[in-house]
């Protein structure tokens, strides 16, 4: 099979492709390297092959989806804080960007595609856990994003029977989620400064919640929506069914790194949701979604990745 993966040299498009490549399949990367690395492509380079472009350029995405039969569309702009800050920027890649993918999908006659769909969609929905029939009701700019992909994708689904899966990622994590940004996951700036024995900042009081996913979950459920049948048109959440407090996080490094390491308390940051929790029956059920890898043991993983690459580059300022 013939697979284009857009975002293919990020964290979880890379690991993505690892494992599609492990299983003999063709794989097409797109992505221009505005935060993925084609490093994370290094052991696998000669297998597949890289275009780098931007999904906003809707010639370069026709040119690398040409004889694709599968699209994972994980190319995105992300971040809650950078989209409340330059919304316009998160838009053009996370909605233009969703919209050209579509397009020349539906043009090239492309078998499904799935998109990156975000827990951010729900906002601050009153009960936990999320389940995919509650009303999304985003409160960031970056959510609002998401939750336009989905409509876009089921849209394309009705018009022009394009098929598609959408997956609400639960703050996913693991090897290669780049640390360097300011706008990076929390999990990966917590694992680095505690190698650094430099102070992890937490924003607000620590006791907000999320459902931390390893990534080797999320590769799992991206192979599967590929052909999983009755699921096109669906959403499905992709977590672990489990919340986690920022503090507990901490708690856990602690142990694991066996260092005793002081947070620093910040402000709450906008557009920040206070509990996410995933009830992942609905992917259990329609995909066969089964996460292999629950928290604790993806942190341990994690942090002996991190400690092995050292690869935390200078933080740099990004716009
Ligand atoms: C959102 C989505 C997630 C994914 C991600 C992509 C939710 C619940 N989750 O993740 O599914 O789409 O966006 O960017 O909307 N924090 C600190 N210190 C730091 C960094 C973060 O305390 O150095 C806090 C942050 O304020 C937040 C929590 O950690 O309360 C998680 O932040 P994050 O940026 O890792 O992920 P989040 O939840 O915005």
């Amino acid at each position: 099979m013939r697979y284009l993966v857009t975002g293919g040299a990020g964290f979880i498009g890379s690991n993505t492709v690892d494992e599609l490549v492990r299983r003999g399949h063709s794989v097409v990367v797109l992505d221009d390297l505005s935060s993925g690395k084609e490093d994370n492509l290094a052991e696998i380079r000669n297998k597949i092959t890289f275009i780098k472009g931007s999904i906003t350029d809707i010639e370069v995405v026709r040119k690398a989806m040409h004889e694709a039969e599968y699209v994972l569309h994980l190319g995105a702009r992300t971040s809650v804080p950078r989209s409340v800050k330059d919304p316009i920027d998160t838009n053009k890649i996370n909605i233009e960007g969703t919209l050209n993918v579509l397009v020349a999908a539906k043009e090239l006659k492309v078998k499904r595609v799935v998109f990156a769909a975000s827990s951010s969609a729900y906002g601050e929905t009153p009960t936990l856990p999320k389940v995919e029939t509650m009303q999304p009701q985003p409160i960031s700019p970056y959510g609002v994003t998401k939750y336009v992909g989905e409509l876009y994708g089921q849209t394309f689904g009705r018009c022009y029977g394009l098929e598609n899966v959408s997956l609400r990622y639960f703050n996913i994590f693991g090897p290669r989620q780049d640390p360097s940004s300011p706008y990076s996951g929390v999990l990966a700036k917590f694992c680095t400064a505690f190698l650094e024995d430099t102070k992890p900042m937490v924003f607000g009081d620590g006791e907000q919640t999320r459902d931390f996913t390893y990534v080797e979950n999320a590769v799992q459920a991206n192979l599967l929506a590929c052909e999983a049948p009755n699921a096109s048109g669906k959403v499905f959440n992709v977590g672990v069914g489990e919340r986690i407090s920022l503090n507990e996080v901490l708690r856990e490094l602690g142990k694991i790194s066996g260092k005793r390491i002081e947070a620093k308390y910040e402000p709450p940051r906008d557009g920040d949701i206070r509990d996410s929790q995933a009830d992942i029956s609905q992917a259990r059920e329609c995909l066969d979604y089964d996460p292999q890898v629950r928290f604790e043991e993806g942190l341990a993983r994690t942090f002996e990745w991190y400690r092995a690459t050292q690869t935390r580059a200078p933080a740099k300022a990004e716009k």
